[in-house]
């Protein structure tokens, strides 16, 4: 079997999403996402400029020779235009070999771990009360988990919560210019205790309660956090401080039992290496879509099991279905999994990518179709395209840049 033809797909049914499509000389198509949200058309330069002709004519079965070919034979590698082209690449391949041997993916990973992938979804309100609202929301959609974000007294528009115009009304994060959201990190660390007590008092303390501080807190401020909520027993804390700096973990555990989540913004094992060694985390959060693929996902799940380490697949609206059912088959097959990130697509992004994954009560399953499952409406997508859009920026009140 040879590749014959790889196209890139750009379509924003809502939001961008980037999708690669290879063809092989009998017919087979595989499909893999390589969306990075804010900077999509890199992705498509780097595909279509850089990865697409060299894949011409090769075998698409040898899925790990052509993902040590598109890495090392960069040499400029990682970095996250790079592992989402390879990722996709990497996805698309495993697509066509599950899809020849007439195979869901999971089964080629090892079959089934488990019978179902536990989800959390996302809870947000611009106060405590709006965010009780959203939680009880989140429940009767049937999430057995929550991922819980408040806005913060005093501030306008802070990540994870809908931000509104002076009128009061929805504004988008997807604009032509990024959003200005303001931050003051005392403001906020005096309010998340409350929020947790709050959902608490509502929900009792059977629910798994998840929070994300999106990389916004020193270490000390993170350990005073992890500390603070230790009486509300979340089941994270993610992303506590800013990505490049593992050693900053080492602070943060000592002050808090608090688990600890990172790695939605890693693309490789090395930015895990400290992580993992040491113990210092939790959960690793890596998308397959920005972590080159299914391939070093499932590597870095290995080592992490090592250490007691479990699986959390970053899973939010700008991966694509095309992603998340990569995520899934491979949720279900390792045996170190924790929980899967869900929240959902809307209905037109459903029909744009038609899948087979299935959500009920809180769970996924990836369903039985051979391949991951994924049809590509290549009409629906044309009638879609681009849209210029970027993520959020960040200041403190004092005009001063700071993490998003
Ligand atoms: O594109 C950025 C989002 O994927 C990110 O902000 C979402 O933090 C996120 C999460 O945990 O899903
Ligand atoms: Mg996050």
């Amino acid at each position: 079997m040879k590749i014959v033809d790889a196209k890139v797909v750009v379509t924003s049914p809502g939001r961008n999403f980037v999708t690669l499509k290879l063809t092989t000389d009998d017919g087979l198509t595989g499909l893999g996402d390589a969306t990075l949200n804010g900077r999509e058309l890199a992705v498509v330069s780097y595909l279509t400029d850089h990865v697409a002709p060299l894949l011409l004519g090769l075998d698409p079965h040898r899925i790990e020779d052509t993902w040590q070919y598109l890495y090392r034979g960069a040499y400029w590698r990682r970095g996250p235009v790079t592992m989402a082209a390879t990722a996709a690449v990497d996805v698309a391949l495993w697509d066509i070999k599950a899809k020849a041997a007439g195979l869901p993916l999971y089964q080629l990973l090892g079959g089934a771990s488990r019978d179902r992938v536990r989800t959390y979804g996302h809870a947000n309100g611009r106060d405590i009360p709006e965010l009780l609202d959203s939680v009880r929301a989140q429940l009767d959609e049937g999430y057995q988990a929550v991922r819980i974000q408040s806005g913060v007294p005093g501030l306008k528009a802070v990540y994870g919560v809908h931000s509104t115009d002076d009128s009061g009304s929805a504004v988008l994060h997807q604009q032509a210019r990024p959003l200005v959201e303001d931050w003051d990190t005392d403001a906020y660390l005096r309010h998340i205790p409350a929020v947790f007590d709050a959902v608490r008092s509502e929900f009792g303390a059977e629910l798994p309660l998840l929070h994300d501080a999106h990389h916004r807190l020193t270490p000390v401020q993170a350990g005073r956090l992890g500390k603070d909520l230790e009486p509300y027993r979340p089941f994270w804390l993610e992303d506590c401080t800013p990505a490049e700096n593992q050693e900053a973990l080492r602070l943060v555990r000592a002050d808090t039992t608090t688990p600890l989540a990172i790695g939605e913004v890693f693309n490789t094992v090395y930015d895990y290496q400290t992580l993992i060694t040491e113990q210092l985390i939790d959960y690793v959060r890596s998308a397959v879509t920005h972590f080159g693929g299914v391939t070093p996902l499932r590597k870095l799940f290995d080592f992490a099991a090592q250490y007691q380490i479990k699986s959390a697949i970053h899973g939010p609206e700008d991966i694509s279905p095309v992603g998340m059912a990569a995520a899934v088959h491979l949720d279900l097959a390792v045996h170190n999994f924790g929980i899967q990130e869900y929240s959902g697509h809307t209905a037109l992004t459903n029909e744009v990518f038609r899948h087979a994954y299935t959500f009920t009560d809180g769970h996924l399953h990836p369903g039985e179709a051979p391949g991951i499952g994924v049809e590509l409406d290549e009409e629906m997508a044309a009638a879609h395209p681009y849209e210029a859009a970027y993520l959020p920026v960040n200041r403190l009140q004092d005009g001063t840049v700071h993490d998003w």
